[in-house]
């Protein structure tokens, strides 16, 4: 059994996301904040010029991409570079992200990607054997924080029959004004309306996506340490950060691997097998 109790079970099968405060302490945060700033600082901002970015998908179609499957790498984000290609302010300010092995890769991320609290979620929701296929560190930097259009991560995620759930924690305080995350309540009792594939030419949405009415997004203002579990077809996006503010987040992306089988055709390919979380 697991740590989620029946209401916030019921709340969470209702609504397709739950709101947990203070799942991390604010010193286990700081922690993970201080571990990115030496990841920056050894980055070699002029090694890789890949970009991050939910709607020019073509620019996602590099080797960078597909390696940092299995890596700890560094995307821009679009607005990073002035006319000259250069960018336009130092680079711990206009990475969007790092991606997508950190959970396993780095010793202070897997700390935190694997603990008991983060396994006992799953064995809440019934994983048999979880495995945590991807990680980002999401900066959404001042002013320059690009746009994630709404989404479902079974799209990016996909095992047969979906089992994907995304575990989102806050490392700095999300508000409307820097950039929160916003969900349609219910949505993910829907469906999963299309995927993101994998192929010879590159990466591509099967469908278009369909319209949203903005109107039926709630926005998730939630103070550092909070941790949003979302259901693997909840509809989810988050606005640009025009603010001075940035708002640093960890998400997890969690599959599971008994009885479910991971596409051969999701962008992530792995070369080694990913340990799961726990076997039940
Ligand atoms: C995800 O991790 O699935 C997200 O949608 C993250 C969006 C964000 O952090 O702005």
């Amino acid at each position: 059994t697991g740590n989620l109790s029946k209401e916030q079970l019921s709340s969470f099968n209702s609504n397709g996301f739950l709101v947990i405060e203070s799942f991390y302490t604010l010193e286990e945060i700081l922690e993970m904040r201080s571990r990115m700033v030496e990841l920056l600082d050894g980055f070699d901002a002029s090694s890789s010029a890949s970009i991050f970015s939910t709607k020019n998908q073509q620019k996602l179609t590099d080797d960078y991409f597909f390696e940092s499957a299995e890596k700890v790498s560094f995307f821009f984000e679009e607005k990073a570079f002035g006319d000259d290609g250069r960018l336009r302010q130092p680079k711990e300010l206009s990475i969007n992200k790092v991606g997508h092995a950190l959970h396993e890769i780095d010793p202070i991320f897997k700390k935190f990607s694997s603990s008991e609290k983060i396994s006992s979620i799953f064995c809440s929701l019934g994983y048999k054997r979880p495995v945590v296929m991807q990680s980002m560190y999401i900066f959404k930097q001042p002013g320059i924080g690009g746009e994630v259009v709404p989404h479902q991560d079974n799209s990016f995620l996909y095992t047969e029959p979906p089992s994907c759930t995304g575990l989102w924690l806050a490392l700095e305080d999300a508000t409307i004004i820097n950039g929160c995350l916003w969900a349609i309540p219910g949505s993910h009792k829907n469906g999963l309306v299309r995927r993101f594939i994998r192929d010879d030419n590159g990466v591509h949405f099967d469908q278009c996506s369909p319209f949203y009415d903005q109107k039926e997004f709630v926005p998730l203002e939630v103070k550092a340490g909070t941790l949003i579990i979302i259901h693997g077809d909840l509809i989810h996006q988050s606005f640009e950060n025009k603010s001075t503010t940035s708002r640093h987040a960890l998400s997890l992306h969690v599959v599971d691997t008994d009885g479910y089988k991971w596409e051969k055709n999701n962008w992530i390919q792995r070369k080694t097998a990913p340990e799961p979380l726990y076997v039940a």
